[in-house]
């Protein structure tokens, strides 16, 4: 048996009780099949997964625009819906609960995966330093256009869209990808916007499109169903801010008067250092009366500390979600976990993906 912990004790997340304080985090895998459908082998995946707090999928493009990386889902077409109604299906069968993280890119994508082979859209035409994955290799990012003005409706429209699609899919409610220097991140941050219209310049101003799609998608799901993930000092995908903690804790305050149902944190660079900046995590919690959801680095000691300190109220693991489809279980008894591997992370098929073993399978293989 392990140690006692909050991590295991159920929670209200709005309308649903979750059995215990732990979220698979979202996590790319770059396996959707034709059409960017999720594969088949994504319903086996989540379900092996069920036993999670709660479970949110991969991010998942609101539109071809919104696309950065080969063989990512999307949550525009027909089609799509009806591949992630499979996965919403058997995570129900399986006792679960699903969320799923919907994302528009921005400027972290390659024209050949845009339509009409056309230029990434940004807040300005600033090009990441970076790659992306397409065609089986690592691509330089290409150099992306700044949106128009008259554009950005059709961006908070797309979001709307995938909130109605994620609905008539199944889900229990939509995470909105804020983090990581992707496009809502990216007009945030004073690095990667140089606009001087009304969504750019000021705090209020650089906050303004998330906040928008944060009121959208929370008018179709419900705020009680909707979240959102943010990043404040990741320097991931080539983003920064001169001053990021009072532009979060403006995007906060806000997110709480819309009553969304949780904050997703990462601390820190994502994947990395927790420490890379300094920031006060406090002033967020504070500020924001939905469930906390900390993430970055987590393991049992962490969460455990963390959540009796009543600094979070739900811990979202990423890498460990991925190597044990039983990590809910495993924890509860101290059993050790299976290690991941790095190179089966992104694209391939069931190998790194569904063959995971249970610590049932793990013993019973051992006999
Ligand atoms: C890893 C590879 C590609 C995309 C993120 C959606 O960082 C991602 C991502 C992660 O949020």
């Amino acid at each position: 048996m392990s140690k006692p912990t909050k991590l295991l004790e159920h929670y209200r997340l709005g309308p649903i009780t979750l059995p215990n304080r732990l979220v698979m985090a979202p996590l790319t895998r770059n396996r959707a099949v034709e059409g960017l459908v999720p594969s088949p082998l994504a319903i086996e995946y989540y379900g092996q997964r069920a036993s999670a707090g709660l479970l949110v999928t991969e991010a998942s493009q609101v539109s071809q625009q919104g696309q950065g990386y080969q063989d990512t889902p999307g949550i525009y077409s027909k089609e799509q819906v009806a591949g992630w109604r499979k996965v919403t299906k058997r995570a129900h069968e399986r006792g679960g609960r699903i969320f799923i993280q919907i994302w528009h890119v921005g400027r972290i994508s390659h024209t050949s995966l845009q339509p009409n082979g056309g230029a990434p859209v940004a807040p300005s035409a600033i090009r990441a330093k970076g790659k992306t994955f397409v065609g089986g290799t690592f691509t330089d990012i290409s150099e992306p256009r700044a949106l128009e003005l008259e554009e950005i409706p059709g961006i908070i429209e797309s979001f709307r869209r995938g909130t109605v699609n994620a609905l008539e899919a199944g889900f229990d409610g939509v995470e909105i990808h804020g983090a990581n220097g992707y496009l809502l991140d990216q007009f945030a941050k004073d690095g990667t916007n140089k606009r001087t219209d009304a969504y750019g310049g000021s705090i209020e101003n650089r906050a303004r499109l998330m906040l928008e799609v944060a009121k959208v998608v929370a008018a179709e799901a419900g705020a009680e169903r909707t979240g959102i993930r943010i990043s404040p000092v990741t320097p991931s995908n080539d983003v920064s801010d001169t001053n990021p903690q009072p532009l979060f804790d403006h995007i906060v305050d806000r997110l709480n008067a819309l009553k969304l149902v949780y904050l997703h944190v990462i601390e820190g660079a994502t994947g990395g250092a927790r420490d890379i900046a300094p920031f006060d995590y406090g002033s967020l919690r504070k500020r924001f009366s939905g469930a906390y959801v900390a993430n970055n680095g987590y393991d049992f000691e962490l969460a455990t500390k963390v959540l009796a300190a009543n600094q979070a109220d739900l811990i979202a693991f990423g890498k460990p979600f991925i190597s044990n489809p039983d990590l809910v279980e495993r924890l509860r008894k101290g059993a050790p976990l299976n290690e991941w591997d790095k190179a089966t992370f992104y694209g391939g098929g069931a190998k790194g993906y569904t063959d995971y073993p249970a610590l049932d399978e793990v013993l019973d293989a051992a006999q």
